[in-house]
């Protein structure tokens, strides 16, 4: 029997705002695995909205998983990005103790553009930096990769050299990296990756705006790819060129940043 890959899918829930799990959903089942959420909080809209509702979800996430574990489910990968108390970072190693042979990836949301998210406290931050610390593959923006190393944003690398620099740090010698969000020029934005077999920096065309999600569906392509058996380099390079299209077809359509990308007409090309 050929067995879909399954994947425990840690995110919040926002109802309006393009991300987390209504991006990891639609993105991991066309590429053919199955998204399992538990969800670690429900908003109405992503924080990036004044006034958005947050009903935080942690009471619930250790027994979905207990549950998950009496019904003798196993997963090929657990996959973490925005959490929503200082407690679920925990919850997520939790879950790697539960299912131990799953390939954890963290994508370790704390903020964007040097700021940290509003609903992030001192304490989610050092929780997160341990919690992606314990992970297989990390898939950190520049923000939240000068947040686990220690070091100033206004460090962050804006060259080839110091990416290549950042991103040993924050492999450790083990953990697979893909960084996110790096600016060599004006027009430009790419990432960076390592892992035991290869190393690099590629760049794409920036499409005037940082549209907000781009990192929650980078990340589930990235995690797709994964799962389908493709090498680190080749997640990242899906995943990058996935996102670069939704930017394009985004800045053509005139939408504004905040409501993310039109990812939705693209899915079928992953
Ligand atoms: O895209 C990261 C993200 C995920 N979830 C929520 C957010 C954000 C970024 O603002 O607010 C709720």
């Amino acid at each position: 029997m050929d067995t879909m890959p399954k994947v425990a899918a840690i995110h919040d829930m926002s109802g309006y705002g393009k991300c987390s799990l209504t991006v990891a959903l639609p993105v991991l089942s066309v590429m053919g695995a199955q998204c399992c959420p538990v969800a670690a909080a429900y908003l109405s809209a992503s924080t990036q909205y004044p006034g958005f509702t947050f009903c935080d979800m942690t009471s619930q996430m250790r027994p979905v998983l207990t549950h998950w574990k009496a019904l003798g489910l196993t997963f090929d990968a657990i996959y973490s990005g925005f959490l929503g108390s200082e407690e679920q970072m925990d919850i997520v190693l939790y879950a790697k103790e539960l299912f131990p042979s799953a390939m954890l990836v963290v994508d370790p949301v704390m903020g964007d553009n040097g700021q940290v998210y509003k609903t992030y406290t001192a304490r989610m931050c050092e929780n997160m930096t341990r919690l992606a610390l314990g992970a297989d593959v990390i898939v950190p923006n520049l923000t939240e990769a000068a947040i686990i190393l220690g070091k100033p944003y206004s460090e962050a690398p804006a060259d080839g050299q110091s990416a290549l620099r950042w991103l040993d740090a924050l492999s450790g010698g083990k953990r697979r990296v893909i960084l996110t969000g790096l600016r060599f020029s004006e027009g430009n934005i790419g990432y960076g990756w390592q892992d035991s077999a290869s190393r690099g920096t590629a760049q794409l065309p920036f499409y005037g705006h940082c549209y907000h999600g781009t990192g929650d569906i980078f990340a589930s392509v990235a995690v797709g790819s994964l799962l389908q058996g493709d090498t680190l380099a080749r997640a990242a390079e899906r995943a990058a060129l996935f996102v670069g299209k939704c930017a394009e077809v985004t800045f053509k359509a005139g939408d504004e940043p905040h409501g993310g990308v039109r990812f939705e007409e693209l899915l079928k090309q992953l």
